[in-house]
């Protein structure tokens, strides 16, 4: 079966987490990434959070699947010439240096337009044009100035970042889709163009309903914040609203059975309209059905505090399993906290390939996600990211050199042989 982007030929220009999340996506996908780092160094992820001395760590092989490496100085003349030859042979350029590093090496718009017209040319950034437009920007960074770290975390502490890496990899998920766009694009047009996505636009998106609640604010109290409930007025920007639902219908994450010694016996619980007598009836508040306190949403609202302590009556006294059992049967939305422990044992998650067990030359087993996105007709495989410069002379041999000249570029320090690599 054939791979959806078979054919395509990516030159990765990517390190650390955003640019290659793009990268590794699209290799998922079938085409050839060749990812392209700096001779004896490589990404610098390589090296970061080793578990095991010497080994490339999990940081590098959770994003590098799928991809080839090719040991590249982009400030030697010659190695310049290699990469002039690859964006004349690639269809796509990913990168996400600081701004301007590109420009820097000499690889400008402009003469990437002019070796190859139908270049695609994708870039991350921390933000788009402003005043911040030169800055480096790191996950966190983005969290903050993106929207999601104000609207994080509970109304009377700090605010928070999410574990979920929004910044960067949510990033390099908006680029993947902006580099197949434009690939689309191109088989009408004949013609490459500049693909970009700044950080901050890119975790604004996934904040959007809290720009939502930002406008509704303008007219009235947010009904379904805890904090209408218990009386705290509004001020004028949208408040951090702990775990209460993004979607309108007011949610809670509570305690089940075990709470007091597993940090994560608890359960989200959405009280959602449509079943909520069945919630009556599964907690033993039958008579709330009928109740004017209680049977309609508005009149709910001001009680969100009282209702979920009784409903966390109730989720303590199952487990979060055997409260998610339950509560499937009616059709009552709920989500157990799920550890990363419970989700690597997770079987049907093995099953589908989202949790995959990779074999590494130097690591040995490990235990990765794969692709997220199932293609019907282009199931992906994950393979082992590559050694640092692994592919470097066949990438060259590719490209036209012959074995002298391969030896003369890496004598030149344009490149470095595997063999030199692996010395190193
Ligand atoms: N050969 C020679 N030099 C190379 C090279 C190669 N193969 N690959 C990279 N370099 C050089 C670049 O030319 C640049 O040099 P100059 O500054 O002299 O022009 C330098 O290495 C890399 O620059 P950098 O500034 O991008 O790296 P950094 O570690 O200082 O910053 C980061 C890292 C992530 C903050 C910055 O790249 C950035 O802001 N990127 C855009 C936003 C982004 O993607 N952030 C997410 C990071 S986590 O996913």
């Amino acid at each position: 079966m054939g791979k959806a982007l078979e054919g395509v030929r990516i030159l990765d220009f990517t390190h650390v987490q955003s640019g290659p999340t793009c990268t590794q996506l699209l290799a998922w996908f079938g085409a050839d990434v060749i990812k392209v780092e700096r001779p004896g160094v490589g990404d610098i992820t390589r090296g970061q959070l080793q578990d095991i001395p010497k080994v490339d760590s999990l940081y590098f092989t959770m994003l590098n699947h799928n991809k080839r490496s090719i040991t590249i100085d982009s400030k030697n003349k010659k190695g310049m010439e290699i990469l002039e030859r690859l964006v004349k042979t690639c269809d796509v350029l990913v990168e996400n240096f600081a701004p301007g590093a590109l420009d820097r090496m000499g690889l400008t718009w402009e003469r990437i337009q002019e070796l190859n017209p139908r270049m695609i040319y994708a870039s991350v950034k921390g933000f788009g044009p402003g005043p911040y437009e030169d800055c480096k920007v790191y996950e966190n960074v983005a969290q903050c100035t993106g929207g999601s770290a104000s609207t994080t975390g509970f109304r009377d502490g700090p605010p928070l970042v999410t574990g979920a890496q929004i910044g960067d990899s949510g990033t390099g998920l908006h680029l993947a889709l902006g580099i197949v766009t434009a690939l689309f694009h191109r088989t009408h047009s004949g013609k490459g163009q500049r693909v970009t996505c700044a950080m901050q636009d890119g975790v604004l998106n996934l904040a959007r309903v809290k720009m939502r609640d930002q406008q509704r604010l303008t007219h009235g109290p947010l009904t379904e914040y805890s904090q209408y409930g218990e009386g705290i007025p509004f001020g004028d920007a949208v408040p951090r609203a702990g775990n209460d639902s993004g979607g309108g219908q007011p949610g809670r994450i509570l305690k089940c059975k075990g709470w007091e010694n597993d940090p994560n016996a608890y359960i989200y619980f959405i009280t959602q309209a449509p079943v909520w007598e069945a919630i009556c009836d599964v907690i033993g508040e039958p008579e709330w059905k009928m109740h004017p306190d209680y049977a309609k949403p508005a009149a709910r609202l001001p009680r969100l505090n009282e209702i979920f302590a009784r409903i966390e009556k109730w989720t303590m006294t199952k487990t979060k399993f055997e409260a998610m059992e339950m509560l499937n049967k009616y059709d009552i939305p709920c989500g157990p906290i799920l550890s990363m422990k419970e989700l690597a044992e997770d079987a049907s998650l093995r099953g589908t390939g989202t949790m995959v067990e990779v074999d590494h030359p130097t690591r040995g087993k490990y235990l990765s996600v794969g692709n997220p996105i199932k293609l019907s007709a282009s199931p992906s495989e994950v393979e082992r990211s590559p050694l640092l410069g692994e592919h470097t002379d066949a990438v060259l041999t590719e490209l036209g050199y012959a074995s002298d000249e391969i030896t003369a570029l890496a004598q030149a320090g344009a490149t470095a042989t595997v063999k030199k690599v692996a010395a190193e």
